[in-house]
C-alpha cells in the first residue's frame, strides 16, 4: 500500500477509535460507578482461553436506543391498551403496518419476471434506481441532472446514505466540523462522529413558542466557520416538527452561500409532509437552482413504507461532471470495505414504481393518502385535548409539519404515561401521529391530561 495512503487511513481510524471511546466513556459513565471496582478489574483467568469466565466478562451492558429501545419496552408490555407512538412508522386507523397496495405490485412484477437475478449491483447500486431517485429529489427539470453533475449511489437506507456521505466528507473535505440542528434525530450526532467529523449544534428550536428559532439559528450559522458542513432537515423536522417557511430558506440559504457553508440534506419525509412530493423537495431544490454544491440523503423508509428493505440515496451535486465522476469514484472507495454493494430487491421496488407512470401515479395517491390520515390525526387529538379542558395551548398540534408532535410534555409526565396508560413515546415528549388512529386518541387525551394535572 501506498504510504500516504497508509498513513491516512492509520490517522482517520485512529481519530474514530478515539471519538468512539470518547462515547462510550461518556455514555457508561454512570453505570461504571455502580459497579465495584473490583468487578472491573482483570481477574487471572479472564481473557484466557478454556478459563470458566467469558473474554467478555468485563464488557458494560449498553444503553437501548432512544428511539428503537420503545419498541422493544411495548413489546414486552402485556397491557391489551398500549400504543407504540416511539418510533416514526405508520399505522393504519387499525393500527396495523401498512404495505402499499403499489408495493405490492411491484414486486408481483418482479417475481414474475423471468430475467430477474439476484448478482451483486455494482458498489453504487442500480444505476436505474439512482438516476430516478435524484430525479425525484431534485425535479425532473434539475439543470444538475441535465448536466450530468450529480453523483448518486444507492445507499442503506437515510441512514446508511448518511453515513457514507459523512465518511466521504471526513476523508476528502477541508472542513471536518458538521453543525446539527438543537434538537435533532438522535442518530445524527453518533452518524456524523463516528464518521470522523466533528459535531456542533446549531440554534433551531425555540421552546417558548414551540417554534423556530430563526434569529439563533442565523446567528450560530453565521459565526460558523466558513465552509463548514451544515445538516439540514429537508421537511419535516425530527422531532419538533418545525419547518423555516420559503422565505425563511431562502434567507437561510443567503447566508449560507455567502459563507460558503456546505448544505447536507437530510431528506427521510418527502411527500410525508405536505402529501405532495414536489412541494417537500423545494428547499433542497431552491439550492441546487443557485449552481451550489450540496448533499443529499434520501430514505424510501416512510414515503415508500420500505423501512425494512433498507433503500436510500446519498447525492452529491458537484460544479461538473468531470468533479462528480471523481466524487463517484472515491464515494466506491468508502462503500466497499463497509458493506461490498447494496441489497438488490428493494431498490428494484422503487426503480419499478419511479419509472412507470401509472404505478407512480397510484403510489402520490397512497402517499397522500397516509399524510392526510396524520393530518387528521392532528385535529382529533386537539379536538379530544380541547374537549377536555387540558390546561396549556396546544395549537403546536395542528401547526407542527410531518409524522411527528413534539408535545413539550416532560420526560417525568412521558414516564408517567407509559406507567399509568401504557403509552410508549420518546422521552423527550415526541408522539408519533402515524401511530395513532381514532380509536386511541381518547386514550392518548387522557393520559395526557392526567399527566400535565398530575405532573410539573
Ligand atoms: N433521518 C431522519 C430525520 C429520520 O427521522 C430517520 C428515521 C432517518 C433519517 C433514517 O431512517 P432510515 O430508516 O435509515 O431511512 N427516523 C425514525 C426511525 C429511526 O429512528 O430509525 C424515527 O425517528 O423514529
Amino acid at each position: 500500500m501506498d504510504d500516504t495512503i497508509a498513513s491516512h487511513l492509520a490517522s482517520s481510524a485512529e481519530r474514530r477509535l478515539s471519538t468512539l471511546s470518547h462515547h462510550l466513556t461518556g455514555h457508561s459513565a454512570s453505570m461504571a460507578s455502580e459497579i465495584p471496582n473490583s468487578a472491573l478489574s482483570p481477574s487471572a483467568t479472564a481473557g484466557s482461553y478454556g478459563g470458566a469466565s467469558s473474554v467478555f466478562a468485563n464488557i458494560l451492558q449498553a444503553p437501548d436506543d432512544s428511539i428503537l429501545g420503545v419498541t422493544v419496552a411495548y413489546n414486552k408490555d402485556p397491557s391489551p391498551v398500549k400504543v407504540n407512538l416511539g418510533v416514526g412508522a405508520y399505522r393504519t386507523e387499525e393500527g396495523k403496518p401498512l404495505v402499499l397496495n403499489v408495493v405490492r405490485k411491484a414486486e408481483q412484477l418482479l417475481v414474475n419476471n423471468p430475467s430477474g437475478v439476484k448478482e451483486y449491483l455494482p458498489i453504487t447500486g442500480l444505476a436505474e434506481f439512482n438516476k430516478l431517485s435524484a430525479k425525484l429529489i431534485f425535479g425532473s427539470e434539475s439543470p444538475a441532472i441535465r448536466e450530468n453533475r450529480v453523483a448518486t449511489v444507492q445507499g442503506l437506507s437515510g441512514t446508511g446514505s448518511l453515513r457514507v456521505g459523512g465518511e466521504f466528507l471526513a476523508k476528502h473535505y477541508f472542513e471536518r466540523t458538521i453543525y446539527i440542528p438543537q434538537p435533532t434525530w438522535g442518530n445524527h450526532p453518533k452518524i456524523f462522529t463516528l464518521s470522523g467529523l466533528a459535531v456542533k449544534y446549531y440554534r433551531y428550536y425555540d421552546p417558548a413558542t414551540r417554534g423556530l428559532n430563526f434569529h439563533g439559528l442565523l446567528e450560530d450559522l453565521s459565526s460558523a466557520p466558513p465552509g463548514a458542513i451544515v445538516l439540514l432537515h429537508a421537511c419535516a423536522h425530527n422531532p419538533t416538527g418545525v419547518d423555516p417557511t420559503l422565505e425563511q430558506w431562502e434567507q437561510i440559504r443567503q447566508l449560507m452561500r455567502s459563507k460558503g457553508l456546505l448544505p447536507f440534506f437530510d431528506s427521510a419525509y418527502q411527500g410525508f409532509a405536505s402529501g405532495s412530493l414536489d412541494v417537500d423537495a423545494q428547499s433542497v431544490r431552491m439550492f441546487v437552482a443557485d449552481g451550489g454544491e450540496c448533499l443529499a440523503a434520501q430514505s424510501y423508509a416512510k414515503n415508500m413504507g420500505l423501512y425494512g428493505e433498507r433503500v436510500g440515496a446519498l447525492s452529491i451535486v458537484c460544479k461538473s461532471s468531470d468533479v462528480a465522476g471523481r466524487v463517484e469514484s472515491q464515494l466506491k472507495l468508502v462503500i466497499r470495505p463497509m458493506y461490498s454493494n447494496p441489497p438488490i430487491h428493494g431498490a428494484s421496488i422503487v426503480a419499478t414504481i419511479l419509472k412507470n407512470s401509472e404505478l407512480y401515479n397510484e403510489w402520490t395517491v397512497e402517499l397522500k393518502m397516509m399524510a392526510d390520515r396524520i393530518i387528521s390525526m392532528r385535529r382529533q387529538l386537539f379536538d379530544a385535548l380541547s374537549k377536555r379542558g387540558t390546561p396549556g395551548d396546544w395549537s403546536h398540534i395542528l401547526k407542527q409539519i410531518g409524522m411527528f408532535t413534539f408535545t413539550g410534555l416532560n420526560s417525568d409526565q412521558v414516564a408517567f404515561m407509559t406507567k399509568e396508560f401504557h403509552i410508549y413515546m420518546t422521552s423527550d415528549g415526541r408522539i408519533s401521529m402515524a401511530g395513532l388512529s381514532s380509536r386511541t386518541v381518547p386514550h392518548l387525551a387522557d393520559a395526557i391530561h392526567a399527566a400535565v394535572a398530575r405532573i410539573n
